[in-house]
């Protein structure tokens, strides 16, 4: 089918576009997620954000990875938000109430879990934007580089030492909201036994006023069991080693898995380069390879596809979901569980699926049931996601397969609204609309 869409900018136009957006949702201090829905800082967000900035502002693109970075806990972990002044988004700071913890950072507020660990991605990308730009812009990112390893090291040492219980070697979410791909159907079994308690505190939902159709966002009932995981954070004070024994959700999550290991690989090559000390090497190159382990050890021995564990209740989780495809963003699968996969991205119920508006890996399978092609991570495509599919298979030298995703991107986001997410079929963007990590990723593939 064609594009049912009536706009379809030329890539010049959709880049200066993307640009604006970039620029728009500019607080002077921080680069929010989205202007209305999301006007803080998000973890993953401003790693992807970063990237994109970097095509525009060297300069600019650093300082957003250091102002994350000047959240980071002292433990090591960093924020999944860091929060501007603006009380338009729930739960805020003081629900979260961060305060409590140990090892908060003073000067800012944040939240009290984390998301993906791509910013050492981000970290190498904006070095490579850099050092093509200006003799300038190669000195500030070097030094950047220089600088914010050893933070890099340390976020990724608190993934290993407090978030690998157990012995799949999963890295583990105590919130689905860790995940990143918050309402995926991949935590529906584990949300199941999460009971919110009586002493929930009320409260009221802020994203289905701004979202007009609130069927594209996540459900009560799954707000009341994110609510109510913060609340056992909360009077755990925040205590990683308190959470990770009592939370009532804890689930190896395969996708993060996939990406500490290939954010380890990318560590590794940028300490070699710049002289870090060669034991903190070791640990990550260690840290690679057994995460890298941990995926294919995931990987379904019919259908190839990697999954989650349900830490809680001992079992590996089935659903099917782009997540599935973890094992070739970090290779390490046996050859025949990587053809397996890659056929079956081909096929027509992945990429393949004839009615796709672009030819690019929706969140679930339109062959699954559950499949919801409008909410959320339920069904629909989202631009970063096949950024990173596409960042990764170039990395792993198969350069049909990474421009093919490209140009399946740009035709997804060629309509120049930079949606949160897009309906596979129709091309709508849902959502938010000017988000910036859509921008971001679009920047990225036309510079
Ligand atoms: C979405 O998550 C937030 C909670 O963190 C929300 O729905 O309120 C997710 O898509 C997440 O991956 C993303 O980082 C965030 C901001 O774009 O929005």
């Amino acid at each position: 089918p064609g594009d049912r869409r009536p706009v379809r900018y030329p890539e010049p136009a959709l880049a200066a576009r993307a640009a604006r957006v970039l620029r728009d949702n500019d607080t002077g201090a921080v680069i929010t997620a989205a202007p209305r829905l999301y006007p803080h800082m998000w973890s993953w967000d401003a790693a992807f954000i970063s990237i994109g900035l970097a095509r525009l502002d060297v300069q600019r693109a650093i300082s957003e990875l250091q102002t994350l970075f000047r959240a980071q806990w002292r433990n090591g972990m960093v924020p999944h938000i860091v929060f501007t002044e603006n009380d338009a988004y729930f739960p805020g700071p003081d629900r979260w109430g961060t305060e409590v913890a140990h090892d908060g950072p003073q000067h800012v507020r944040t939240s009290g879990i984390c998301q993906p660990p791509v910013h050492a991605i981000a970290v190498q990308r904006v070095l490579e934007i850099g050092r093509r730009s200006s003799p300038a812009d190669r000195a500030d990112a070097e030094r950047f580089v220089r600088d914010i390893w050893p933070s890099l090291y340390a976020w990724h040492r608190w993934l290993v030492e407090y978030r690998t219980p157990g012995s799949s070697g999963l890295i583990a979410i105590v919130h689905g909201w860790e995940s990143g791909m918050d309402n995926s159907p991949r935590w529906d079994l584990p949300y199941a036994a999460v009971q919110p308690g009586t002493g929930l505190p009320p409260y009221v939902r802020k994203d289905v006023r701004i979202v007009g159709d609130p069927s594209e966002r996540p459900s009560d009932r799954e707000y009341d069991r994110y609510l109510w995981l913060i609340e056992e954070m909360r009077r755990a004070g925040y205590d990683q080693r308190k959470i990770v024994r009592n939370s009532s959700f804890l689930v190896g999550d395969v996708f993060i898995t996939a990406l500490f290991a290939v954010a380890c690989d990318v560590l590794v090559e940028l300490g070699k380069e710049f002289g870090q000390e060669p034991e903190e090497i070791a640990d990550l190159q260690e840290w690679a390879d057994n995460a890298r382990a941990a995926v294919a050890g995931s990987c379904h021995s019919v259908s190839g596809l990697a999954r989650d564990r349900d830490l809680r209740a001992n079992r590996w989780l089935d659903t099917q979901t782009v997540a599935g495809f973890s094992a070739l963003l970090c290779g390490g699968a046996p050859d025949e569980v990587q053809l397996k996969l890659l056929s079956l991205l081909d096929s027509d119920r992945w990429c393949g699926h004839p009615d796709l508006l672009a030819p690019v890996p929706p969140s679930v399978s339109p062959m699954r049931p559950g499949f919801n092609p409008r909410q959320y991570w339920r069904g629909p495509q989202w631009p970063v996601v096949v950024w990173l599919f596409s960042w990764a298979f170039e990395r792993r030298g198969w350069h049909e397969r990474a421009r093919k995703l490209r140009d399946g991107g740009v035709k997804l986001t060629e309509d120049g609204s930079f949606g949160e997410y897009y309906e596979p079929f129709t091309g709508e963007p849902l959502g938010s609309t000017d988000q910036s990590w859509t921008a971001a990723v679009v920047l990225d593939w036309l510079c």
